[in-house]
C-alpha cells in the first residue's frame, strides 16, 4: 500500500465523498468486539465483556475494562503502583470517547487517585468541559466522591528510589524509558464504537508532562460514523501526529483499520526516517468490528489482546521495521 500525502486526501474530491458516504448504515451486527493493548488488555477486554454481559453501556464497558489494570499494582504502567515522575509523584492520564456524542472526558497530571478513567468519564457525564488538569482535576475527582490514596507501591518507591540513587541515570531531559498504556478500542457490534486510554506517563517524567493519552485525537478518538483508534508508546513523539484521528481519518476514506493502522506509521517514517525507531504502537477498529493493531518496529513489537464472540486472546502486531 503506498503511504497517502494528507493534503492529497484533503484536495481528493473521492476522499470527501468516501467520507460522506460511510454513515451508520454502513455498519453491519457482529456482537461485540474489544481490543487492547498490551497483556494487561486481556483481563480488561474479559471485564468489558462482562459489563456488556450484564447489560451495561459500551462506555461503561470501556471503563470497567481499563479499571482493571489501574487497580492492578503489578502493572507497573498504569493506576496504582504506576511509576512516578522525576519527583518521586504518581501523574496519571486518561481519556473516553463516546462516538456517537463524538466527546470525550480527559483528566491529565491526576494525583492520589486509583482510577483515573473514572474520573474521566464524569468529565464526559458530568461537565461540559473536555479536559481537566492537575489540582483541578484532583479537586474535581473529590467533589465526585472520590478517596484520596497513596498510589506509589512499595515495589514503585523501590524503582524510583534506584532511579534517583543512580548517578548514570537517564531522564527526559534528554532520554525515554519503556512503557505500556492501556488502550482500548471497542465495538457493541451494532455500529457503536468507543475508545479509552490510561496511563502513569513515562517513569521519571518532568513533572507536569502531558503525553499523548489524554489528548482527544491523540491517544483516543471515536466516531460512529467510521470506528475507533488509540496508541502506546512515545507520547512525546505521538502527539506530533494526532495519531489517532488521523487513523480514523484513513478509515473515513475507506481504509480498513489495518491499513490505516500501517499508513499512519508510513507517514511517520516518510515525515522523518529516525521514526522508523520510534517505540509506536496502535490499534483501530472500525463500525463494521474489523480490527487493525501495528507496531513501527520490531524492537518495541505490540502485544494486544482481542475479544470476539466468547473468545479472548492475546496477539502480535505486525512491526513495519
Ligand atoms: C505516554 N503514550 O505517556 C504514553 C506511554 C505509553 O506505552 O503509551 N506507553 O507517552
Amino acid at each position: 500500500m503506498e503511504p497517502v500525502d494528507r493534503r492529497d486526501f484533503i484536495k481528493s474530491v473521492a476522499g470527501a465523498a468516501a467520507f460522506a458516504a460511510m454513515d451508520t448504515r454502513s455498519a453491519v451486527e457482529t456482537g461485540p468486539v474489544f481490543l487492547s493493548t498490551w497483556v494487561h488488555g486481556k483481563p480488561a477486554n474479559e471485564r468489558a465483556a462482562e459489563v456488556i454481559r450484564a447489560g451495561g453501556s459500551l462506555l461503561d464497558a470501556v471503563e470497567k475494562g481499563i479499571s482493571v489494570p489501574e487497580s492492578d499494582p503489578n502493572v507497573m504502567s498504569v493506576g496504582y503502583g504506576g511509576l512516578p515522575n522525576e519527583e518521586g509523584e504518581v501523574e496519571l492520564d486518561a481519556a473516553i470517547m463516546d462516538g456517537t456524542r463524538h466527546r470525550a472526558g480527559a483528566v491529565c497530571n491526576l494525583r492520589h487517585i486509583k482510577n483515573p478513567i473514572s474520573v474521566a468519564r464524569l468529565v464526559l457525564e458530568k461537565t461540559r468541559h473536555t479536559t481537566l488538569a492537575g489540582e483541578g482535576a484532583f479537586r474535581f475527582a473529590l467533589k465526585m466522591g472520590f478517596q484520596p490514596e497513596q498510589l506509589l507501591t512499595p515495589e514503585s518507591l523501590k524503582r524510583w528510589l534506584n532511579w534517583k540513587a543512580d548517578p548514570k541515570r537517564k531522564s527526559f531531559w534528554l532520554s525515554t524509558e519503556s512503557h505500556d498504556t492501556i488502550g482500548m478500542v471497542v465495538t457493541d457490534g451494532k455500529g457503536h464504537v468507543v475508545s479509552g486510554c490510561s496511563t502513569s506517563g513515562l517513569g521519571w517524567k518532568i513533572s507536569g508532562r502531558v503525553g499523548d493519552s489524554p489528548l482527544v485525537g491523540c491517544g483516543v478518538y471515536a466516531d460512529d460514523n467510521i470506528g475507533a483508534a488509540s496508541a502506546t508508546g512515545d507520547g512525546d513523539l505521538m502527539t506530533n501526529y494526532c495519531t489517532s484521528v488521523s487513523i480514523v481519518h484513513y478509515m473515513a476514506r475507506d481504509a480498513s483499520p489495518q491499513d490505516a493502522c500501517v499508513e499512519l506509521l508510513q507517514h511517520m517514517a516518510k515525515t522523518d526516517p529516525k521514526n522508523k525507531e520510534g517505540k509506536v504502537c496502535v490499534i483501530a477498529i472500525n463500525n463494521r468490528g474489523e480490527i487493525g493493531a501495528a507496531a513501527m518496529t520490531s524492537r518495541y513489537r505490540l502485544k494486544y489482546a482481542l475479544w470476539r464472540d466468547g473468545e479472548s486472546r492475546l496477539l502480535d502486531a505486525v512491526a513495519l521495521y
